[in-house]
This record gives C-alpha cells, structure tokens and sequence, in this order.
C-alpha cells in the first residue's frame, strides 16, 4: 500500500519504518505524503504508541531531500516546508505517544522529525545536527521552533549556525535525547518504553500528552487552571475507577480505555 513506509504492529504497539535506503532515507514529498496519511487513519484506540524508525543501520533520516528541493522557487518552498512542518506537527499531536527510534543520522529534517516525537532514544552511531545553512537555507520543519525548547536557546543557536553535528553522547548530554543503546538493542529499547506506555491508563496518558504539550507556551497559573480542568475528566473514566479499585485490592489492572 505505502512504498517508502513499512507499517509493522506488534500487539498494542505500532512501528513507521521510514524506507528510502538510496537517499539515506531522505524526505521527499511522496513519503511526507504517506507519513501524513497513515497519520490522519491512525487508529488511537487501537495503538496506545507509535514508534518511528528508519530503515537500515546507518541512517534515520538524512534530512529533506536536497534533489527535490535544488530547483524550488520561493512559494515552491514555502509549500514544500509547510508540508514537513505539517506532518511533523500531526506526530506532536497524535493523541498516542510517538517515540523515535534513531538509528543512524538524524540531520536536518530527520533532526526536525524526532524533535516533534515525545520521546527520543538512538543507537550509539546516531547523529544529530542542523546542517542547512550550509545549503543556504534554514531548518524549515520547524526546527527553529522545537530545538530551542529542549536543549535551550544557546545550544539551538550553535547548533543551527554552525550546522555541525553532534554524536550520540553529546545528544545525550544536552537533553536531545533520551537514552542511546548499541545498535542491536536499539529496537528492543523501544519496545521496552512503548510497553511499559501501553500497560497504563491510555486516557489519561493521552491526557497528560495535552496537557504537556498545551501548558508549555501558557503563563504559570493558566497552565495549572488547564490541568486541573482535565485532571477532574479523569475521573469520569472507567480507567480511573478501576485503576484505583485494583491498587486499593492489590489486584493487577487491565485498563480498557474507557
Ligand atoms: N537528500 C538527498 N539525497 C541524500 C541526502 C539528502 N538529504 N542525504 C544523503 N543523500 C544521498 C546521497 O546523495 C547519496 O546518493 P548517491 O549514492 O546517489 O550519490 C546517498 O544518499 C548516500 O549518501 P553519501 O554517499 O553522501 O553517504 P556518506 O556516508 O558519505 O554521508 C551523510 C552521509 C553525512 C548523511 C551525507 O549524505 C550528507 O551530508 N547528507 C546530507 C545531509 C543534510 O544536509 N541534510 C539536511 C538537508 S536540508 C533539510 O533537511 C531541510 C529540512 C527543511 C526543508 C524545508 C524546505 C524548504
């Protein structure tokens, strides 16, 4: 059905591979196309996360394509970024957690897409960085947007200006990602977070995703109003009152999401 996307699921968990192995998996507008569709038919109550990944050993994704975009005017792309941005922003919102499994260069776009994932982990070759300036151009997947926001603004603006990239430990140290695993067990890790996500309350982490992600950019007493409005919604679900019915029985609970 996809030709540069392999969709796998493995029980409650469901794993994009992004497949372009020529281009070092580079994005061209045909995957983003694809990723955007199999994103707007994902099936939240079917999932409870999605990991992303891309295909082979040596590359998540090696950025935007640079052939496709050589020859682009100006609204050319403009709607080119907007697509990417687009998508990217579609995996921020998904109402399941997304994890990206970097195996390999994360550059440029690749970068951008494991920044709009909530959590990140790599294998020990991985490679992060924001090379486009040396192509002219800015991070236009909304890199200027999120990098800034989780490493911080100074090693955002080191990043980006100088477009070098940085290796696994360093990506680690500043807070890009979360954990980095030898290769092999780079896929098991992430099986490991997306089950240990999958065993909750698929509401109420679907919750505390909208929670996190709409409190960031809200002053200090919105932010806590806003949390207090869904806090109170969870507990008008069946997962909160079987939850804590199990754990004041000392009983193992199977939440159903409702
Ligand atoms: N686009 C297109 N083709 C690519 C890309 C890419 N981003 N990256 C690698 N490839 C291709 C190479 O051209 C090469 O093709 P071929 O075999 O036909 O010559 C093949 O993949 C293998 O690559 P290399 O031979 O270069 O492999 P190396 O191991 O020597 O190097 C690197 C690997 C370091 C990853 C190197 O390929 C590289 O520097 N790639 C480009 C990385 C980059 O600059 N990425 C950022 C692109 S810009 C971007 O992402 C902007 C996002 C926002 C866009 C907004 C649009 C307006």
């Amino acid at each position: 059905m996809y030709n540069y996307i392999k969709i796998e699921e493995k029980n409650a968990i469901a794993i994009l591979t992004i497949s372009a192995p020529k281009s070092l998996n580079a994005l061209n507008t045909t995957i983003l196309n694809e990723m955007d569709n199999y994103l707007t038919h994902f099936d939240c109550n079917r999932y409870r996360c999605l990991i992303i990944t891309g295909d082979g050993e040596k590359s998540f994704v090696a950025g935007a394509d640079i052939s496709e975009m050589a020859n682009l005017n100006e609204p050319q792309g403009q709607t080119f970024g907007n697509r990417g941005a687009m998508v990217f922003r579609k995996i921020e919102t998904l109402h399941v957690p997304v994890i990206a499994a970097v195996n390999g260069f994360a550059l440029g776009g690749g970068c951008e897409l494991a920044m709009a994932c909530d959590i990140r982990i790599c294998s020990e070759n991985a490679r992060f960085g924001q090379p486009e300036v040396g192509l002219g151009i800015i991070p236009g997947f909304s890199g200027t947007v999120r990098l800034a926001r989780l490493v911080g603004m100074g090693m955002a603006k080191q990043l980006i200006y100088t477009g070098k990239p940085i290796k696994a430990d360093e990506a680690l140290r500043i807070g890009l990602v979360n954990a980095v695993v030898p290769q092999p067990e780079l896929m098991d890790k992430a099986m490991e977070i997306a089950n240990q996500i999958a065993a909750n309350a698929p509401l109420a982490v679907k919750a505390a995703k909208l929670c996190i992600n709409s409190e960031y950019d809200m002053d200090v007493d919105e932010a806590i109003l806003y949390e207090n409005g869904i806090f109170g919604h969870c507990f008008a679900t069946e997962d909160q009152k079987n939850g804590m019915k199990a754990f004041l029985n000392k009983e193992k609970v199977t939440f159903e999401g409702k």
